[in-house]
């Protein structure tokens, strides 16, 4: 019978190479200043630290368009490159100072384009050195296992290799939350995350001089 057949073949192969990877599922709350739950979680992001993985980098397009950034939060992993088209007839510039990861495309406009190749896991802000108004954020991940959660803050994450890792969330008026997670070998384990925006204040930030914007810009 081939369908017999067929299926010792399957057996054998998957016996042959065990893949011990269970599935990381939960929900994430992100808890604000009076202790209400926010609602704008299309943004929050989940990711392990902790296992390597050997993969081919990701990248991502983020738009300059009407003097803003978008999307808003980018994810690539390390070695991905990010391009940076400005749409607009004026100019715009993309800077960051996070560490590592800082960088500065100068000015250029529509129809220009620059781009940046991410080498370090982290939170790069990033940000335009003539509106203070433009910031977004390029989350760089160092291995696959990351997602957007839900509308609701659940998320699943499949093939995550088994072991003793940390489930990491990110907001940005939280910052991170981190917590230990143990991934079975088969099978799903639940985590759930709380992350803390109640101590977030919208404050201004520096320009890539590090001085305050001037006031009054005509762009
Ligand atoms: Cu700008």
């Amino acid at each position: 019978m081939r369908s017999a057949w067929l299926r010792s073949v399957v057996v054998v192969w998957s016996a042959a190479t065990p893949v011990a990877a269970g599935t990381l599922q939960g929900k994430v709350a992100v808890v604000e200043k009076d202790g209400r739950q926010a609602k704008d979680l299309a943004d929050v992001v989940v990711w392990v630290e902790g296992p390597k993985a050997r993969m081919r980098p990701a990248g991502a397009t983020v738009s300059m368009k009407s003097k803003a950034f978008v999307p808003r939060v980018t994810v690539v992993t390390v070695g991905g490159s990010v391009e940076f088209p400005n749409q607009d007839s004026i100019f715009h510039n993309v800077f960051s100072v996070s560490g590592e990861n800082r960088f500065d495309l100068e000015l250029y406009k529509k129809p220009k384009s620059a781009s940046r190749v991410f080498e370090h896991a982290g939170v790069v802000r990033i940000y335009c050195n003539i509106h203070p108004q433009m910031s977004g954020f390029v989350l760089v991940r160092d291995n696959p296992w990351w997602t957007r959660v839900g509308a609701d803050g659940s998320f699943s994450i499949p093939d995550v290799p088994a072991g003793t890792w940390v489930l990491k969330g990110w907001h940005e008026r939280s910052g991170e939350g981190a917590q230990a997670v143990q991934v079975p070998a088969t099978g799903a384990v639940a985590a759930s995350l709380t992350l803390d925006a109640s101590k977030y204040k919208r404050a201004p930030h520096k320009n890539k001089f590090g001085k305050d914007y001037e006031v009054g810009e005509k762009y």
